[in-house]
This record gives structure tokens, sequence and C-alpha cells, in this order.
């Protein structure tokens, strides 16, 4: 039997199995199982239908965005950015990349037009693995839906997923160490409530690890833990956009809010309706800080500010300006809400805040 009969197998005989109390040990098996074959068949054949789109990166962040086709991905790239990407009545008039710059709050966010993807794109319909795997190195992904069609949702979602990249999740806090003999050790520092310690067992095994010891920090449920197994997971943030809200009234519009369940940026692009608040969302979701640098001796630059993921270090502001220019560093001065007071000195550990002012000392 190949590959894809087996693959077709366990999926028929998870079909069957009712999913209660009872059948949680066998379900997570097979979802091992599973897991572990489509990671072999894709090991395998290259079902992408051609090469991979080249796109060379460019500014503070990449932002991708993901919808089904005519919903407006173009025309909301053109409205954000300086980019003049087809727009067209009918489906599937992008068909390659077209990349444009946001400058918001003195960064670069370099924004990704992509083809429209449907449903199946995971599994090479309308070669949507190619513009899938255009996420799978985002920092932000921009699901876009179409005011009629909110329920694409869910199928966006789906494809995604499929694709190993998972919105919106953290990878879960597991540690797992392997070893060549001595069997396996699970434990967890939380009480589990979506997984038996022998299924956590048995799923280890179907991928291989039987010798070493795995360390389970927070509630997951088997998904997660064949996740951190097969190792390959994206972690992407998302932002919701619902286009086209020029076509509809509040009425409408407070219905689909209950539909999706998650919250939404409501804009029209072609009337240029909200794209100030999508863009201050798109700032928030990519949740960057920006850094005034100054010179010992110099004025605080407040035009052009260094660009970080919030939670960064002193020591990624110095690699930030050069990767060799934090071999000099050794501490450094910081005004700004990070500090209680002007001007304080700090050891490259310290975490700045938003806004702050930096002196680098060497
Ligand atoms: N009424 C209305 N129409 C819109 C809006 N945004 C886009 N459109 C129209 O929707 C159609 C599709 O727009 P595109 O921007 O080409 O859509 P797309 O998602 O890039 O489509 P593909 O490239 O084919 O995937 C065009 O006719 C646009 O004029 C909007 O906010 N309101
Ligand atoms: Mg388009």
């Amino acid at each position: 039997m190949g590959l894809p009969e087996k693959i077709k197998q366990i999926e028929e005989e998870m079909k069957k199995t009712q999913i209660h109390k009872h059948t949680e040990h066998h379900i997570g098996l097979l979802k091992a199982k599973l897991a572990r074959l489509r990671a072999e068949l894709e090991a395998s054949t290259s079902k992408g239908g051609g090469p991979a789109f080249e796109i060379r990166k460019g500014g503070d962040a990449t932002v991708v965005l993901i919808g089904l086709p005519s919903v407006g991905k173009s025309t909301i790239l053109n409205r954000l950015t300086n980019a003049k990407s087809k727009v067209a009545a009918y489906a599937f008039t992008t068909l390659t990349v077209v990349p444009g710059i946001l400058r918001y709050n003195g960064a670069d966010i370099q924004i990704l037009d992509l083809p429209g993807i449907i449903s199946g794109a995971s599994s090479g319909k309308g070669r949507g693995r190619r513009v899938l795997s255009v996420a799978r190195n985002a920092d932000l992904a921009m699901l876009i839906l179409d005011v009629f069609q909110p329920g694409q949702l869910d199928l966006l979602k789906h494809e995604l997923n499929e694709m190993g990249i998972r919105v919106n999740q953290k990878p879960p806090d597991v540690v797992i160490t392997r070893s060549n003999k001595g069997g396996l050790a699970v434990t967890s520092s939380v009480k589990l409530t979506k997984l038996s310690l022998a299924t956590v067992k048995g799923i280890a095994d179907a991928y291989g690890v039987s010798n070493g010891s795995i360390l389970i920090r927070e509630d997951i449920n088997d998904d997660q833990l064949i996740d951190i197994l097969t190792g390959n997971r994206r972690y992407v943030p998302a932002l919701v956009v619902l286009n086209k809200v020029d076509l509809v009234n509040e009425q409408y519009l407070a219905a689909v809010k209950k539909q999706v369940g998650t919250s939404f940026v409501p804009v029209s692009a072609e009337k240029g309706l909200n794209m100030d608040v999508l863009a201050d969302r798109l700032w928030e979701t990519l949740n960057f800080i920006r850094i005034y640098l100054k010179r010992p001796d110099g004025e605080a630059d407040f035009e052009k500010p260094l660009i970080l993921p919030a939670g960064s270090s002193l020591r990624d502001v110095c690699k930030k300006i050069h990767p060799r220019f934090v071999e000099g560093a050794k501490y450094a001065f910081v005004t700004g809400s990070s500090v209680k007071f002007e001007g304080q000195r700090v050891s490259l550990d310290h975490v700045p805040a938003d806004k702050d002012v930096v002196t680098i000392m060497r």
C-alpha cells in the first residue's frame, strides 16, 4: 500500500470513530500516524505546482494578504501602499506576488499581495501551496473576507493549518529531550484535561520518540503535542479584515459580527473607509517598538527609529544597528517609560519600551 492509500485508510477510520472519553486515546494515535504519513508524503513529492515565488524581503516586517479570489486583496494593497496591483471584477486577477511598502510610525512594512486561494489550496489546488507557503515566513497574515462571505474565515484558517501554519497561537510550552536509551519519562507541571499521559506516550512513540523525557507545562491537546513532535510548524499572528462594507448597512454588519465570532476590522478598500484604523491595528498586532537612538554627544534621531519586536533587549538593539556593533557595547543610558528617571544607566539585558531614547556606550 502506498502512502496516499495509507493516509486515506486512516482518514476513513477517524471518520468512523466517534469521539468520546473512551476513544480519545485511539484518536490521538490515529492523528499522530496521519501527521507522520503526511509529513513523509510531503517530503517525497513536490505538489506545489511550480517553483516558489521569488520574494525579496524588505523593510522592518512582512505582511501577507490571504483571501479567496476577488475579496479585494489588491485593492487593499493599493490603498495601503504605493503599489499598483491589478484590480478587476473577475477571479484570479493577481497571478504572482506583488509587493508594496507601507510607511507607518517610522517603520517600513512590506505588504505582499498574493493570488487568491480556494478550498483545497493546501493540497495543491490553484497553485495554492505556493501562495500559502509565502505566509510561513510572514510576520503577520491579513485574512481578508468579503462582506457577503464572512464564513470563509474557517476555510482560510483550515488551509493555513494544513500547511503547518498556526494563526494566533503560541508554540505549546513543552520540552522534549531525546536520548538513546532508558525509556520515556513523561511529566507535566499542570493538570492535563485533554490528554492522558498514556496517550502522550503513545503519540510520542508513533513519532519514534521512545527514550528521553517530555515535560508538559500547559494544558495541551493531542494536536498541539503532534505539532511539537513534527517540529516544523510556524506560528503567525493574524488580523481579520472584512472588506466591501460599503455594500451593507449597520444591521447587516452587526449580524456578521455575531457570525464571525472573533474581532475583525471592517473596511471598504474601494471607498477608502476605515483604512487608517486598519493600518493602526496592523501596527498594534505586529507588536513592535520604536527606539530612538542618541549618540553620546548628539541629538536623538526622532525621524528614523529602529524597529524591533516588543520584548527585545538592548543587546538586540545593538545587533540591529550592526551585527558586530554588539561586540564593543558595554552599557546604555535610557530615557523613557522603561526606566525610572531620565538618562538612567542600564545593562544591555535591559528591555526598552516603545519610544525610548537609547544611547549605547562602548
Ligand atoms: N464595493 C466594493 N468593491 C470592492 C471593494 N474592494 C474591492 N472591490 C472590487 O472587487 C473586485 C475584486 O477586487 P481585487 O482587489 O481585484 O480582488 P483580489 O482579492 O485582489 O482578487 P484576486 O487577485 O483575483 O484574488 C474589483 O471589481 C474591485 O473593484 C470594496 O471595498 N467595495
Ligand atoms: Mg488581486
